[in-house]
């Protein structure tokens, strides 16, 4: 049973509403209720079709820099900066994504907006457009939640009918045409330039960065490209103000987030409460650890993310500078809670399988390395370690990390390092004696 709940929080003595899964009930996400809510008031604010002068796109662009929106696909990249990037007068087209492809183990935000509330995704890439000059949009949503994408359709259909795509919107001078575009499971098409790949109808294999996407994007094009939950914040912005949705996080970390809670707790699901709220809080809205059990650890922001023993964890709040400050990161808003009965080498272990599994095989640290690291990881657990396997482990983890196209390179090797750091005994623990001479290479 997962759910998926906005929850109204008290931060810093004020009451705190959630911003995108405010009065959801999981049906009602059609058109009308989501006008009946006040969607697409952003919009009209912004078109000046609310009574009011309109927002110029700069004046868009200033409202997102100053509210401190940061992306939540992972990387916490400031969204008005990187609106700002994208060229004013360019002689061609130029494209908006949003990266809906979310595979991140224990990130399971973005399906739940898209089934709950796909109109304020729409709304925030057609706010987001106008901003930046850009005419043509898609949605990339991952191709193991069909029937998400499926109402994603029939979203953007209504939204067509009802002329908030298309020429001429709401009679402004502004047009957007947006699409939507599944992919078909594969992790690494999240990465935002294999993304772009695959929407070409290629394989989905990261690109070298520089460029970054903004300089050559889609079809070479300019290109910004979004998480879904990063544009679903931007209506509430145009909405209610950048001071106000700065004033729910705290400084350099604005508005709230959801966080996607699993593992060991009695209550798994979607949270969206204040960035900066303390972790404590946040597991006790998931009910806490399961069963009366003790907190061991906790994966802060999806298996990308270094481990954090309990006691780290419990001294945190929930936002990019704290996890950063703790030796992890807030990625995209994953928490995996591990109770005092979880094998720490077993967990390593099926984290390792993933990354070679998806590892796109294009660069050599990462499709060898992570294969190595997983083979290494399978016999220690089957109590055939190795003397010098913990060295050797670390040793291959700082040959992928920082040596890669992409950032899958780096989430595989960090939370090998991360686990070996905080709960070696563990691993030592199964490593017997040491090898034979002649079978020292066969890692
Ligand atoms: C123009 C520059 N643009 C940076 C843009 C760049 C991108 C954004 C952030 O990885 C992380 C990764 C995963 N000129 C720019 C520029 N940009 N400098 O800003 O860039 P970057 O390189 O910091 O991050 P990234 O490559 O986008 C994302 C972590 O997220 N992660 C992954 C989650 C996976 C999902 C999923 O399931 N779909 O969300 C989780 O933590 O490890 O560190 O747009 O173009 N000078
Ligand atoms: Fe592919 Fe891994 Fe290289 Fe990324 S780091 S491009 S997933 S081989």
């Amino acid at each position: 049973q997962f759910q998926a709940t906005g929850v109204q929080t008290c931060f810093h003595g004020r009451h705190i509403e959630p911003q995108i899964y405010a009065g959801l009930n999981g049906s009602n996400w059609t058109l009308a209720d989501y006008e009946a809510r006040g969607g697409y008031q952003g919009l009209r604010r912004v078109l000046g079709r609310d009574g009011g002068q309109g927002l110029t796109p700069d004046q868009v662009l200033a409202m997102v820099k100053e509210s401190g929106l940061r992306g939540r696909g992972g990387a916490g990249f400031p969204t008005g900066l990187k609106w700002s990037f994208m060229p004013r007068s360019f002689p061609g087209q130029k494209y908006l994504v949003c990266n809906s492809d979310e595979g991140e183990p224990g990130t399971c935000k973005d399906r739940d907006i898209l089934q709950f509330n796909p109109h304020i995704v729409i709304e925030g890439m057609l706010i987001a457009a106008y901003a930046m000059g850009i005419s043509v949009g898609y949605n990339y949503i991952h191709g193991e939640i069909f029937k998400t994408y499926e109402r994603f359709e029939v979203a953007l259909d209504e939204a067509r009918a009802a002329g908030y795509l298309g020429h001429g919107i709401l009679g402004s001078g502004f047009d957007f045409q947006l699409h939507a575009s599944h992919g078909f499971g594969a992790y690494i098409c999240g990465e935002e330039t294999a993304l772009l790949e695959s929407l070409e109808g290629k394989k989905g294999q990261p690109r070298f960065k520089p460029p970054f996407p903004v300089s050559y994007g889609l079809y070479g094009k300019p290109t910004t490209i979004n998480n879904t939950e990063t544009f679903a914040a931007v209506p509430w912005i145009m909405r209610h103000g950048a001071a106000a949705y700065l004033e729910c996080g705290k400084p350099n970390n604005g508005g709230t987030k959801i966080f996607s809670v699993s593992g060991d707790v009695e209550l798994p699901g979607n949270y969206e409460v204040p960035l900066g709220t303390p972790f404590a809080k946040l597991l006790e809205l998931a009910g806490g650890v399961r069963q009366g059990r003790r907190l061991k650890a906790v994966i802060p922001g999806g298996s990308s993310a270094p481990v954090l023993p309990a006691a780290a964890m419990m001294a945190c709040t929930m936002d990019y500078d704290a996890i950063a400050k703790a030796g992890s990161m807030l990625g995209s808003g994953a928490v995996i809670v591990l109770d005092d009965s979880r094998d720490m080498v077993e967990s390593l272990w099926r984290l390792s399988y993933f990354y070679m599994h998806e590892s796109c095989g294009q660069c050599t640290p990462c499709r060898e390395g992570t294969g190595w690291m997983w083979r290494v990881i399978d016999r220690i657990r089957h109590g055939q370690g190795r003397a010098g396997d913990l060295e050797l482990l670390n040793s291959v983890a700082d040959n992928i990390q920082g040596r890669t196209i992409c950032a899958l390179g780096d989430a595989a090797a960090m939370p090998v390092r991360a686990m070996i750091k905080h709960f070696r005994p563990e691993f030592e623990a199964l490593i017997g004696k040491p090898a034979p001479e002649h079978e020292k290479t066969h890692a």
